[in-house]
């Protein structure tokens, strides 16, 4: 099952991973202890001719017993995966790398805008390059998004990058990314945002540099004939 992840296109896609099947053996060990312990309660105290039901209600402090033991427990694996997944957070959310390009991303119901600086770097002029529902990276590269919601909460989630995260109306939110094969990838809205979130999708295309490049100028000729 574990194999029916989409294909691993970032440079921390394996670390991720990782976590998701480790996650996946705890989660399925306890699943299968617990349900198997159910099952046997339930065949062992069946119904039988000649005995009834009762009902242990005196002992609170071994009621009070089986709380803490498995809250510990609980907290005890939480602890572990935090632990664990310490170094893939801080690489992924917390610690920009320095980056070769910086994006912009836009949301709101139900659609995604991206938009690329003018030769200076800058977003706010006329010369910036906007594209629709496309976002083009060049491939290898480091990119740097910066993601914001102009109405209520999205979350951008490029699957085959495992990235995700929730984008929000008012806030700037850094992230980034890097690509390690050419390609046209899956971008989705994963959040349910209102009435259009199912159509709240559009395309990561990763292509060569020149690719990127070409796409690029031909993107400024359409908006600003060429000017830049
Ligand atoms: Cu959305």
């Amino acid at each position: 099952m574990l194999d029916a992840l989409p294909l691993s296109l970032s440079s921390f896609a394996p670390d991720i991973d990782n976590m998701l099947k480790l996650i996946y053996y705890i989660t399925g060990f306890f699943f299968v202890v617990m349900e198997g312990y159910l099952v046997f309660l339930v065949v062992r105290y069946r119904q039988k001719k000649g005995t009834t039901a009762k009902y242990e209600t005196g002992d609170t402090w071994v009621q009070i017993q089986w709380i803490i033991v498995f809250s510990v427990i609980i907290l005890g694996i939480d602890l572990f995966l935090d632990f664990r997944g310490g170094k893939t957070w801080a690489d992924v959310k917390e610690d920009l790398p320095p980056c070769d390009i910086t994006v912009k991303v836009q949301a709101k119901q139900f659609d995604w805008t991206f938009f690329y600086p003018d030769k200076d770097g800058k977003f706010d002029t006329p010369a910036a390059i906007s594209s629709y529902r496309e976002l083009h990276v060049p491939v290898g590269k480091k990119i740097h998004i910066i993601m914001t919601s102009l109405d209520v909460i999205h979350d951008f989630f490029l699957p085959e990058v495992r990235l995700k995260q929730d984008v929000m109306p008012l806030r700037l939110i850094n992230g980034w990314f890097d690509t390690n094969q050419v390609g046209t990838f899956h971008l989705v809205c994963d959040e349910i945002c209102g009435f259009g979130h199912t159509r709240m999708t559009g395309v990561l295309q990763v292509d060569d540099q020149k690719t990127f490049d070409d796409w690029l100028a031909a993107k400024d000729k359409e908006e600003h004939g060429g000017a830049q």
